[in-house]
């Protein structure tokens, strides 16, 4: 039994497709403000689906990434019964692969692999399928590209003042209070010629932009909204909330 591409289609058409059915904020006409959620979906409407992964990873064909991940798939017997990868396999194609390891230029950690794979679980099995695979591809070269336009001296960080404006390029409206958590949360400090500079790093950026969706996803599907505008306020019961964050 082998893994086989052709069955799995992850092609861009089809996943525009999927978010039109599953989560229109993300695919159709540009969405409206949100006085309460700014318009982050347009950046995936503008940005992911434009993006070719086999091409930006010097790869030769879609076949060439198909084949990779198929091989991944074909490696353990619980992988080829739900015809997808494990965190552990994601990590290995990130780092393992030289094409893709030099393109983000990091190291992939299994924690960050598990919260990519738990953002894109679409049917949600646990498993990473082709197209979850496709769409998370597509996710970080828009992220990277965003992270590369502000990264100007290419030293693989951005400075931190410069994330409230990458914050406010993706249509997130966020408070400089929630701000200053995002920072302490994923930036280092890091001495510099006698001076001590705060820093974000490509991984961190990548664990927060997973997060801020997911969450703002999550709360906003739970707004409780007045006379068909959203209030940006919601009730939560405790097993409820518990879903929403564990699972990331
Ligand atoms: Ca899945």
């Amino acid at each position: 039994m082998s893994w086989d591409y052709t069955q799995a289609p992850g092609g861009m058409q089809q996943q525009q497709q999927y978010y039109q059915q599953n989560m229109p904020q993300y695919a159709g006409q540009q969405a409206a403000q949100s006085q309460h959620y700014g318009s982050y979906g347009n950046f995936y409407q503008k940005n992911v689906f434009q993006m070719n992964a086999w091409q930006a990873y010097n790869m030769s064909a879609e076949e060439e990434l198909a084949n990779l991940f198929g091989k991944y798939v074909s490696m353990s017997e619980a992988n080829m019964m739900s015809n997808g990868i494990q965190s552990e396999d994601l990590c290995k194609i990130l780092n393992e692969t030289q094409c893709i390891r030099q393109y983000y230029g990091i190291n992939w950690s299994r924690e960050l692999c598990s919260v990519l794979m738990a953002m894109l679980d679409r049917n949600p099995d646990g498993f990473m399928q082709w197209p979850e695979f496709m769409e998370l591809q597509r996710c970080l070269l828009a992220w990277h590209n965003m992270f590369r336009q502000y990264d100007a001296d290419r030293s693989g960080f951005i400075e931190a003042a410069e994330l409230s404006n990458v914050i406010n390029t993706f249509g997130y409206r966020i408070s400089p209070d929630v701000m200053t958590t995002l920072l302490k949360r994923y930036s280092r400090a890091v001495a510099m010629h006698g001076q001590v500079r705060t820093l974000i790093a490509f991984d961190d950026f990548v664990s927060l932009c997973v997060r801020l969706r997911a969450y703002t996803d999550a709360f906003r599907k739970r707004d409780n909204v007045v006379n068909g505008r959203e209030t940006g306020q919601t009730m939560f019961g405790y097993d409820d909330f518990l879903r929403c964050v564990m699972c990331l």
